[in-house]
């Protein structure tokens, strides 16, 4: 599962707003943010859920999330933390909810694998395997009967594709035109087996595009990449031309889950993580923004700056909050 290949930005970047260019690089340095800092205190044993970090996947959940509205929905899977940022979800809630808090964004009773926030259109977040596909497939469904012009995105990893329940879900969003993008984050593994170990052809998107959804692939390293072929693929389901597949070739940087890297289990090797830490989408993008003078070095420092802030301000705000009371804990879950 080599990768030396560097990250080509594309230059010719005139159609995309300055603005939209450094909200790209805010966005990923938030997720980069809380997620190296959940790494570093996760040993204490504070958060009582199990933590799939999105470290090295940042671009995707930028690229796509930028394109959509408020009142656009997402639905996600188990590692979800990077959406619900991307999707302009309160870090404050989201980290609250990793330390089981009544402030948290599912009043503590979720944890990492259940974020749900309906004030930004994260409408849930599913752990198991494929679960999220079909449901974003009926969000769309409603949002195409009521004509509300919104685009569900549903984001899933690569070993979701193993799932029939996506074939069922694709074959209505075309039968039915539904306003959804499919995007698949191709980490290349499924917990510790390789996608060369499960899949017949590691082009997952040739796949798609052989039962009709018109199907793209994006460096998932390459935010600008992302975001164009997401823009692409969202505009035209706003405008009722119907669903599209996007895979993000991409590499989670840390272990399956907790804050190992993977080497340690012995299912990947420290140079293939090596490899990969080097193509890390933010270093790469910042080094861009800054090449290109877009951003400054002192705007990168402010920026920096800022963000350390918020995510201290979160975990502090999410330790001193209130945890469930005994007689209201049951409060929101079904029985
Ligand atoms: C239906 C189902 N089968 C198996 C599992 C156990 N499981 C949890 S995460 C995971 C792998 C997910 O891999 P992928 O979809 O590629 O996402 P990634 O973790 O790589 O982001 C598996 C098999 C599950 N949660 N649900
Ligand atoms: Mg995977």
């Amino acid at each position: 599962m080599k990768s030396t290949r560097p990250i080509v930005f594309d230059t010719r970047i005139d159609d995309i707003p300055v603005r939209v260019l450094s909200e790209l690089y805010l966005a990923m340095l938030r997720i980069q943010k809380v997620e190296l800092k959940i790494d570093d205190l996760y040993h204490e044993d504070e958060m009582k859920t199990p933590v799939h970090l999105c470290l090295g996947e940042e671009a995707i959940a930028a690229g796509v999330c930028l394109n959509l509205g408020i009142e656009d929905y997402v639905f996600t899977n188990h590692r979800g933390h990077g959406h619900y940022i991307a999707k302009g979800g309160d870090v404050k809630a989201m980290v609250a909810e990793l330390y089981n808090r009544e402030t948290g964004c599912s009043r503590g009773r979720g944890g990492s694998m259940h974020l749900v926030d309906t004030s930004v259109g994260l409408l849930g977040s599913s752990s198991i395997v494929g679960g999220g596909v079909p449901i974003a497939t009926g969000a769309a469904l409603a949002s195409s009967l009521k004509k509300d012009r919104r685009v569900s995105v549903s984001f899933f990893g690569d070993a979701a594709v193993e799932e029939g329940v996506i074939y069922e879900s694709i074959n209505f969003a075309l039968l039915k035109k539904l306003p959804i993008i499919y995007v698949c984050e191709n980490n290349l593994y499924s917990v510790y087996s390789p996608l060369s170990k499960r899949q017949p052809h590691n082009e997952i998107y040739r796949r798609f595009t052989g039962i009709g959804i018109p199907s793209y692939h994006a460096d998932g390293n390459n935010v600008i990449e992302v975001y164009r072929t997401a823009k692409e693929a969202i505009t035209r389901a706003r405008a009722g031309g119907g669903p599209s597949f996007i895979e993000c070739r991409t590499y989670r940087l840390k272990d399956h889950h907790g804050t190992g890297t993977g080497v340690e289990v012995g299912y990947r090797t420290q140079q293939e993580v090596a490899e990969w830490a080097e193509r890390c989408p933010v270093k790469n993008y910042e080094s861009f923004l800054l090449e290109r003078k877009l951003l400054t070095s002192g705007e990168v420092e402010r920026l920096n700056t800022y963000v350390n802030l918020e995510v201290e301000e979160a975990f502090q705000f999410a330790r001193t909050s209130p945890f469930p009371k005994e007689d209201n804990v049951t409060d929101y879950l079904f029985q």
